[in-house]
């Protein structure tokens, strides 16, 4: 362990949150020993996958001084608060399940994947159950859009997934149930032990994952299990950024008849001509419509 000292200060160590419990969080150092790190002034704008700067306090427990600067930050933000869900990744895998896929959901995951400008995997889990041909057949539209989409039944086999976490850090992202911590046992058989440690240990007989939590798959390769998601907001992206958000709105932008169309049932719209003779899938539409409406809501709260 190696630590930094200013003149006058205490030591400095770096490491990586690897674990985030809304107001503390684990940080695993150079040496890979595991510290126990509150924050100054309560902040909680720190998640998993950030690189940090900690005090040592006691053994083992420390405080994050700060946060290096984020190569990329993943979240969400709801009415009231946001929600951190993964710093520094390099892959968004949005965990889908056979038999049904929640749309609206997935559209809120890839908007807010595209404005952070990270790149998605979107791997249907469960193809070994019955209804798997059909519901892959459903998740045609994203792959017309230039999403990759792997078909997956990591209960059976994870080797389809390892290829694309091969040199990532990656953040499994998707509603509770999809599999998102049966894909990490798998990887992971020794971590396995840890995942149902923590169930256990909250005695809610259930194995749901409450919080974010990074494990290393070697040295170059990183995956970040998360809990899962009820709903996803959208309130940090700005009304007109929203409609870039949607890939197959971009060369569209600028076309509308009206510089500040909102695409929503303005005359010479160039999305819903587009919608309308069958080109832009109406359901995205929708799904863009809804979060639209929740924006400016809350932009004019604030007005
Ligand atoms: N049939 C089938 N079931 C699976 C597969 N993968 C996971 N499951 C089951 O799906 C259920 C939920 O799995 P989890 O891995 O806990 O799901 P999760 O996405 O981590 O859920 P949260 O932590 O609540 O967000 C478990 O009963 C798994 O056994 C699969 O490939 N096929
Ligand atoms: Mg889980
Ligand atoms: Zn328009």
């Amino acid at each position: 362990m190696s630590g930094h000292t200013k003149k006058g200060s205490t030591p400095t160590y770096e490491g990586c949150v690897v674990a985030s419990f809304g107001r503390s969080f684990m940080v695993e150092l150079a040496d890979g020993s595991l510290t126990t790190c509150t924050t100054r002034g309560k902040r909680t704008d720190i998640a998993c996958g950030d690189r940090v700067a900690i005090a040592m306090t006691a053994p083992e427990q420390g405080v994050i001084e700060s946060i290096a600067a984020r190569a990329s930050l993943f979240y969400r933000s709801d009415i009231q608060r946001q929600k951190l869900i993964a710093a520094n990744v390099t892959r968004i895998v949005v965990v889908l399940a056979v038999p049904a896929i929640h749309r609206h959901l997935l559209d809120r995951c890839l908007a807010a994947a595209e404005y952070a400008e990270i790149p998605i995997l979107l791997a249907l889990n469960k193809m070994d159950l019955p209804q798997a041909e059909a519901t892959l057949a459903s998740l045609e539209p994203y792959r017309a859009l230039g999403y990759e989409i792997l078909p997956l039944a990591a209960k059976i086999d994870i080797a389809p997934l390892c290829a694309a976490l091969a040199g990532h850090t990656s953040v499994l992202v998707g509603q509770s149930g999809m599999g998102k911590s049966t894909i990490i046992n798998r990887l992971l058989p020794d971590a396995a032990a840890r995942v149902g440690e923590l169930s256990e240990a909250l005695g809610s007989g259930r194995h749901t994952t409450t919080h974010a939590r990074l494990y290393h798959l070697d040295a170059a390769s990183s995956i970040i299990d998360s809990p899962g998601l009820q709903e996803f907001g959208l309130q940090h992206v700005d009304p007109v950024e929203l409609a870039r958000c949607y890939v197959e709105f971009r060369p569209q932008l600028g076309r509308c008849k009206f510089n500040d169309c909102r695409h929503m049932a303005e005359p010479g719209c160039a999305i819903i001509a587009l919608m309308e003779n069958g080109t832009i899938d109406a359901e995205r539409v929708a799904s863009y419509r809804e979060l639209l409406l929740q924006i400016e809501k809350k932009a004019q709260r604030w007005n």
